[in-house]
Formats: structure tokens, C-alpha cells, sequence
């Protein structure tokens, strides 16, 4: 394993190191909350964990000097259903059902199967080039937006109400300006009619990717982290509590 000598890979190493101590908080903060919400706290620690895993392997490989497209892909193929999983689990108490967990999942995989096409052997798959397979997985990536804002998945979050619906829509602001971070990065990083952006910024692409993960997985976290402690108040002291007073 070598030192860091470039901002990028900087960004590795403190990115696994964010990862990592978010896993800690969101597996130790399972106990301290109510039930109904500890698979969800669970979901939380896994997107960070797998994340802090891939961030071990992608910042070596950088150190010396290889692609890691394909860590960053496995990386997110699994964590971003787990996203979508993570919305069903909240709203599931309002009626969502598998069927929506599993579209989103479902365009969720084609964003970034399409996204990988778009980047691997500079996006030569099937001759369309980097900025074909871009629009294809901007596509999917409009329709989960869709979903989340105006679809099925936002009708059941009105439905649910209170804390629930607070929740969903912070996670639907973090979908649509949050997860915005990762095309920008694809711009920045492959070669299509946008390639004048690079001038105007001169950002590495696994920068970009980076900073999207940490506001991304770790925000979506604590929104989940939030909800979940935001119940406690409601509920009634614990007989512990009670034999305290
Ligand atoms: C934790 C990882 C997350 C939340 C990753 C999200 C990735 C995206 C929303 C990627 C989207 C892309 C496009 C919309 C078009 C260009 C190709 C992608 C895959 C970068």
C-alpha cells in the first residue's frame, strides 16, 4: 500500500475512513431506537460498510495507477438498491409494497448498467459511444425521480404523513440534487458533445464521485438516523424511566 501523493487519492482515504466511522455510528445506534426501525438503521450501516470496503480496494488500485471503474460499479450495484430498499423499509409501515421496492431497484440497475457501458473501454459498447449510454442511464435516473416525486413511491409517503413524510422528502431532495453530483462526474470524466465542461472545470472525475458517496450514503444514513430517533419523543418513558422519578 503506498501513500497518497495527489488529491485524489486523498479523497480515497479519508472517503474509507468517513465510510467506516459512519458504519460504526449507524450499527451502534440500532439499539437505541425503537424496533420497527432497526432493520432500517442495519440497511444504513451496510451502504456505508460495503462503501468503506470498495474505498479500501479503489484507493489502492488508484495508488498504483489502475482504473477503478469497476470497484466503483460493484460498489454501487450493490449499494444503490439498497437505497431503494432503504425507501420501502420507511414507508412500509404506510402500505408501500415489494412491487415498488423492486421497480425501483429494477431502473436503479439500469442507470448504472447503462452508466458502466457508457464508461468501460471509453464507452465503446455496442458502438454508441460515452454520451449514448449517458442519456440511456439518464433516462432510468429521471424515472426513479419521478417515482420518488410525483409517482406511486411519493402518493404512499403523503399517505404515511408526520415524521415519515418529512423523511421521504428529504431523501427525495438527496435523489434529485445529490445523486445530480454522479453525471456531472461522468461528463467530467468520458467524452461526448459535453467535453467543453472540463475546461470550464477541472475536477477528477473520481473527486466528483467521491464527494457524491459521502453527501449521498452518509446523508441518506442520517436522514434514516433522524427519523428513527425523532419517533422516541413520542413514545412513552420506558419503566425504567419511571421507576427513576
Ligand atoms: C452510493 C452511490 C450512489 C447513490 C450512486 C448513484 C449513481 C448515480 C445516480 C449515477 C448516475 C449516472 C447517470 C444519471 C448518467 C451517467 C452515468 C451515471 C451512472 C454516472
Amino acid at each position: 500500500m503506498s501513500v497518497p501523493t495527489d488529491g485524489t487519492g486523498f479523497t480515497f482515504w479519508l472517503g474509507a475512513m468517513a465510510m467506516m466511522a459512519a458504519s460504526v455510528f449507524f450499527f451502534l445506534s440500532m439499539n437505541g431506537v425503537d424496533a420497527k426501525w432497526r432493520t432500517s438503521l442495519l440497511v444504513s450501516g451496510l451502504i456505508t460498510f460495503i462503501a468503506a470496503v470498495h474505498y479500501m480496494y479503489m484507493r489502492d488500485a488508484h495508488a498504483a495507477g489502475d482504473s477503478t471503474t469497476v470497484f466503483r460499479y460493484v460498489d454501487w450495484i450493490l449499494t444503490v438498491p439498497l437505497m431503494c430498499v432503504e425507501f420501502y423499509l420507511i414507508l412500509k409501515v404506510a402500505g408501500a409494497t415489494k412491487s415498488m421496492m423492486w421497480k425501483l431497484i429494477f431502473w436503479s440497475t439500469v442507470m448504472l448498467v447503462t452508466g458502466f457501458f457508457g464508461e468501460f473501454n471509453g464507452g465503446s459498447a455496442l458502438g454508441l459511444g460515452p454520451a449514448m449510454w449517458g442519456l440511456l442511464s439518464g433516462a432510468a435516473y429521471f424515472y426513479i425521480a419521478y417515482m420518488v416525486w410525483f409517482g406511486e413511491v411519493k402518493k404512499v409517503a403523503v399517505s404515511a404523513g408526520g415524521a415519515v413524510l418529512k423523511a421521504h422528502n428529504t431523501l427525495a431532495w438527496f435523489v434529485l440534487v445529490g445523486w445530480a453530483i454522479y453525471p456531472l462526474g461522468y461528463m467530467l470524466g468520458t467524452e461526448g458533445w459535453y467535453s467543453g465542461l472540463q475546461d470550464l472545470v477541472s475536477l477528477d472525475m473520481n473527486v466528483v464521485y467521491n464527494i457524491g458517496d459521502a453527501v449521498n450514503k452518509i446523508g441518506f444514513g442520517l436522514v434514516v438516523y433522524n427519523l428513527a430517533v425523532s419517533c422516541l419523543l413520542y413514545t412513552s418513558p420506558s419503566p425504567r424511566d419511571q421507576r427513576g422519578s
